[in-house]
């Protein structure tokens, strides 16, 4: 079989919910992948942050294998000697009370959703049912019903009414905006990207974070933090709100928290939040399984000992300043944080995002379009400086067939 084969075979068995690149990978190592062909590529995309630490990273698969002999899953209704080292773990290293296991990052946005409603009943007062939340315009938190109630990207949210109510959409990036909408006595929560990823890493000014956050407390309101995808390293700190210093009421974490082995988020918070949810009120059937535990784990590790953070914040830096150097008209502008930064294209004689995309392909780099005219690029954490240099170099042998 060759790549068109795979493509046909797939077109014809799978759901069209996705446009991919027509690449078919079969194997990955570090911030490279190879296709059905045998050809490597430089992996810009790390599946949108989930493989910080690399792809197929042998600790994490260690931690996998090694637990996957041993025991899998023992759903909730029963204690295991995993959950309690992972859970004692990673409340640790973020610093907080306690941290509530799920799967997939939308389950732990919806987990952290009915937290902050819980909470606004049982702590702030709240009339039941009336409880509020404040997204942003441009957000992305995830498929699922209520959290496209919140979207306003007509792709995630067209057709899929009736939706949840309860929320408030204001501009991101606009504090005038936040303040008028925390002057509702009925708001509990304020959920926020701290980079919004989908909407084409989108930077906010400096200082929006700290100050949100100070209206919030102002307000008796929960500062909620989406970090799946700016979390556990990728922005060149350990979490995004860390380059501002606010440490989230609700920290939402997902992706990378597994270095891309299986799916693992988490929602951590203080007791007064966490314990509003009594045994029974909410779960899921694999959230806190012993392999997500212990894969985890060895996640965090490398994060740590691998020094990720730190990489991604030098990186990003000479990224942003190589890329500033190509004599392109098709690129408008280059921003980010860390290694997650992004290139918005001007399209040129009909040629777009895509196709650029396309021609990096050919040269040995695979990134993604997103909003068909900006360019995501975000390699593995674990990219070394030559890598990346050799990899800019591909990128701008690719923008030199647009000339
Ligand atoms: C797709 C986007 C990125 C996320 C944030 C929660 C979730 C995501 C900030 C939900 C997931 C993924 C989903 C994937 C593509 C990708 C994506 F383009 F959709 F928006 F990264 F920007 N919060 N983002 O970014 O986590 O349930 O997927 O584990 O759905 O196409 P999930």
């Amino acid at each position: 079989m060759n790549t068109q084969d795979y493509i046909n075979r797939e077109d014809k068995f799978g759901a069209h919910n996705y446009h991919p690149l027509p690449v078919v990978l079969e194997r990955g190592e570090g911030p490279f992948v190879w296709d059905v062909e045998g050809k490597r590529y430089f992996d810009f995309l790390s599946a949108y942050s989930a493989v910080n630490q690399g792809h197929c990273h042998p600790a994490i698969v260690k931690a996998l294998t090694d637990q996957a002999k041993r025991l899998t899953l023992t759903s909730r209704a029963f204690y295991n000697s995993v959950l309690g080292e992972y859970e004692e773990y990673v409340t640790k290293y973020f610093k907080y009370d306690k941290v509530l296991p799920m799967n997939s990052g939308a389950e732990a946005d919806e987990t952290a959703l009915k937290l902050c409603r819980k909470w606004a009943y049982k702590k702030k007062g709240i009339k039941s049912n009336n409880a509020k939340i404040i997204a942003c315009e441009g957000n992305f938190h995830g498929r699922t019903i209520s959290i496209i109630s919140m979207s306003t990207d007509p792709d995630a949210r067209d057709d899929y009414g009736p939706f949840t109510p309860g929320f408030i959409i204001i501009p991101y990036n606009d504090l005038k905006a936040l303040e008028n909408a925390l002057r509702d006595p009925d708001v509990a929560g304020f959920l926020v990207e701290p980079i919004q990823g989908e909407a084409g890493v989108f930077v906010p000014d400096e200082g929006y974070l700290r100050k949100s956050y100070e209206l919030c407390k102002s307000k008796n309101v929960l500062f909620i933090a989406d970090e799946v995808q700016t979390g556990i390293a990728r922005t060149g700190k350990l979490l995004a709100c860390d380059h501002e210093g606010v440490r989230p009421d609700i920290l939402i974490l997902g992706k990378a928290l597994s270095g891309g082995v299986l799916p693992v988020s988490a929602v951590l918070a203080d007791d007064e939040i966490m314990l509003t949810i009594k045994p029974g009120e909410h779960g899921s059937t694999f959230g806190g399984n012993p392999l997500a535990a212990k894969v985890a784990v060895a996640a965090l590790e490398v994060v740590k000992n691998e020094k990720l953070a730190e990489n991604a914040d030098r990186l990003g830096k000479i990224f942003r300043h190589e890329f500033s150097s190509i004599k392109s008209d098709m690129v408008e502008l280059v921003r980010g944080k860390g290694l997650l930064n992004a290139v918005v294209i001007k399209p040129k004689n009909g040629k777009e995002a895509w196709d650029v995309c396309l021609a990096m392909k050919d040269k040995g780099l695979i990134a993604k379009p997103t909003h068909n005219h900006i360019i995501r690029f975000a390699p593995p954490l674990v990219i070394t400086e030559k890598q990346l240099m050799e990899a800019i170099e591909l990128i701008k042998e690719a923008f030199k067939l647009f000339e």
